[in-house]
């Protein structure tokens, strides 16, 4: 297989930087709902913060695998200072729609190189992404009915701690990678 374009290479290690942000934002939300009494939620969000590595850790096999060099680049401070939980998600929804552009616009860097294996490689992303934003327009939705219901929000924090206990399990399955 032909060793990976220096443009390809580039553009996942700007990647790799997006994934290794993601994983400390969720890990500072994971602390944020911890310290205010939320544990469905940081369970949830704890579960993210190791997905999120394990997206980071795909890309850097991929590419160095390719004949690339993943390279780690500097991070942002991720904010971890938020109104509510429901500001929180928000937020979550946000970041998952930039990085559904940012894995897009890498796939397009891929397919202007003929890259196809590279392609094919990202298809894996394209589909997390939209279950990504639809479980956290789920949440959100769930969040915006309860409003500012305080046992609605209890509720809810339940609920995320059983999603992060099926995140669980999904996790240790062989095929859940
Ligand atoms: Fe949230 O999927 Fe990676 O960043």
């Amino acid at each position: 297989m032909a060793m990976i374009k220096k443009t390809v290479e580039k553009a996942i290690v700007h990647q790799i930087k997006n994934e290794e942000h993601s994983t400390r934002l969720y890990l500072a939300m994971a602390s944020w709902c911890q310290v205010k009494g939320y544990p469905g939620a940081a369970a949830f969000l704890y579960k993210q913060t190791d997905e999120e590595r394990m997206h980071m850790l795909k890309f850097v096999h991929y590419l160095n695998d390719r004949g690339g060099h993943s390279l780690l680049l500097a991070l942002d401070d991720p904010t971890a200072e938020y109104k509510s939980l429901t500001d929180l998600f928000e937020k979550v929804l946000k970041h998952e729609e930039f990085i559904t552009a940012e894995i897009n616009k890498l796939y397009e860097v891929a397919l202007n190189e003929k890259d196809y294996t590279t392609g094919s490689f990202l298809q894996w992303f394209i589909t997390e992404q939209i279950e990504e934003e639809s479980t956290v327009h789920g949440i959100l939705d769930k969040m915006k009915l309860a409003g500012k219901d305080s046992g609605g929000l209890f509720l809810i924090d339940k609920e995320l701690s059983a999603l992060a206990a099926a995140k669980g399990a999904a996790t240790a399955a062989p095929a859940g990678e």
